[in-house]
């Protein structure tokens, strides 16, 4: 297999995780395209994914985009049963985490954290507070959704770590920055679990070591 990836992203973690989780890691050719220099859009990356985005990963004859499905798709072929159930409710309850982090959860962080954290990084310019205040009005509406999720539970979907949270994680990293706005301190279990993931050897290992080597 083949991973066209990215240290700085959140979407790429994610599935660079999930290779540690499984224990696949060794078995992947790993591609790092400069971002800051546009090496992704490259005839070499469209050829394998139109958008020209990471992470995209080549097993086979398959082109794999798209960090979610990508990251079952590994689970399933290395029938990883109780990090990825696929029983009928598991199933179901895996992809409506990661459907809610896309659309709802992670949206209102990344609005944020964009504003907050990367933009100054990117050259993108000052944060816009108004904009940043507007994504803390939804980020406070889904994060209170996830605090009751975690109630009582060490990972969103029970006593044990599958792939969901990988995938609802994916963006905290940035949001424990300081100067992120991300007000995590008033989401007790969100912190507490979001710290019990970062103690995982295959999130851990994923983490980049400073914003500088990252942006590279
Ligand atoms: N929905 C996609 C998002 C992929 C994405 O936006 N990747 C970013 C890095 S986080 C990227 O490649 N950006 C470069 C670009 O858009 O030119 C996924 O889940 O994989």
């Amino acid at each position: 297999m083949k991973l066209y990836t990215s240290k700085f992203s959140p979407n790429c973690r994610r599935v660079e995780a999930v290779l540690h989780h499984l224990g696949l890691y060794e078995e992947v050719d790993i591609r790092r395209p400069n971002m800051m220099e546009g090496e992704h859009r490259s005839d070499e990356m469209r050829a394998v994914n139109p958008n020209m985005k990471v992470p995209t990963l080549v097993a086979g004859d398959m082109n794999l985009w798209e960090a979610n499905p990508t990251m079952i798709y590994l689970c399933d072929r290395a029938g990883a049963e109780e990090f990825c159930p696929s029983d009928l409710k598991g199933r179901f309850e895996i992809l409506r985490w990661m459907s809610w982090e896309v659309q709802h959860y992670n949206r209102a962080l990344g609005d944020i954290l964009w504003e907050t954290v990367a933009k100054g990084l990117f050259g993108g310019g000052d944060p816009d507070q108004n904009k940043i205040d507007a994504a803390l009005e939804e980020y406070r509406r889904f994060a209170a959704v996830l605090e009751d999720q975690l109630a009582g539970r060490d990972f969103v979907l029970g006593d044990k770590v599958t792939v969901a949270d990988f995938a609802v994680g994916a963006y905290s990293a940035l949001a424990m920055f300081p100067g992120s706005q991300v007000p995590l301190d008033d989401y007790p279990a969100i912190k507490a679990w979001y710290l019990r993931l970062e103690s995982l050897p295959s999130w851990a290992k994923t983490a980049p070591e400073s914003m500088a080597e990252a942006a590279q």
